[in-house]
């Protein structure tokens, strides 16, 4: 199974082949994460051929689910990757607003696998339930999530609220999603910003050493 495949089938939106083709490429001894990289690179271009009206929502959606049927088959390979005891809390979730829960997904697959405890809010979380969330868990790390540019101010209302209840100072907020950028997420009070989920892994792991 050649990764080009791979992504071909994301970007005809082949949802009912894509388990067989991610199934092939691991028993050929693919790497996992370049396995990934190929998938993401189809949503990308599907998220191109949207821009350019090529493709309208039901084509999102599909594209949605068959990212979402690879990473049933990829997401043990991934985790079998990495073993390690971490027993820092982290909360993660998608902002207010946003429905796009797959990014944010890999990135809590990753984190379970490096042995972190993950509180996954899922998407559309607003300040409230997070700041109830680091009160009752007692995490020191929360990693958010947003995909749409209408929706990366609501970082800066976690921000506010984390500072308004006293917490700022015990909690490392990181972000990551496609409108965002490490100065950006600093502008909107962020302490870190990381491009991908591999990445945001390594990010996490400095500051759960600065939160230890
Ligand atoms: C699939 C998809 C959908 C699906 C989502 C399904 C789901 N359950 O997630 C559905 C159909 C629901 C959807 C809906 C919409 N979508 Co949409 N969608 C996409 C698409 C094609 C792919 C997103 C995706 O899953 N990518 C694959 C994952 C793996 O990548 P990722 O999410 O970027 O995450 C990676 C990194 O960003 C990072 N990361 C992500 N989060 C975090 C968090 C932290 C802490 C860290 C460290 C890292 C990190 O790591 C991840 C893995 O490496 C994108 C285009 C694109 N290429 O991004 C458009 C896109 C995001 N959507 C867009 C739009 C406009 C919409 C709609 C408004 C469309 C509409 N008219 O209704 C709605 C909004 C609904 C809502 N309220 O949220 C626009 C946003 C434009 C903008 N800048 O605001 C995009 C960019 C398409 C486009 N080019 O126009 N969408």
């Amino acid at each position: 199974m050649e990764f080009e495949k791979l992504t071909e089938l994301v970007i005809e939106l082949e949802v009912d082949d894509i388990q067989d083709a991610v199934r092939e490429a691991l028993n050929e001894d693919k790497d996992p994460f370049e396995v990934l990289n190929a998938l993401t690179k189809g949503m990308d271009e599907v998220g191109r051929r949207y821009e350019e009206k090529e493709y309208y929502l039901t084509e999102l959606v599909l594209a949605g689910e068959t990212m979402k049927e690879a990473f049933e088959i990829l997401q043990p390979a991934l985790a079998a990757t990495e073993k390690a005891e971490n027993k820092t809390k982290i909360i993660v979730a998608t902002v207010k607003g946003d429905n796009h829960d797959i990014g944010k997904n890999i990135l809590a697959s990753l984190l379970l696998s490096s042995g972190f405890e993950i509180h996954d809010l899922g998407m559309d979380v607003d300040e409230d339930k997070i700041i109830k969330e680091v009160k009752e868990s007692g995490a020191r790390i929360v990693a958010l999530s947003s995909l749409l540019t209408m929706t990366v101010e609501q970082i800066q209302a976690v921000h506010e609220a984390l500072k308004k209840e006293g917490l700022r100072d015990k909690v490392k907020l990181i972000v990551g999603g496609a409108p965002l950028n490490m100065q950006l997420a600093k502008q909107l009070g962020a302490d870190d910003f990381a491009e991908d989920a591999v990445d945001g892994v390594k990010h996490i792991k400095k500051l759960a050493e600065e939160v230890s």
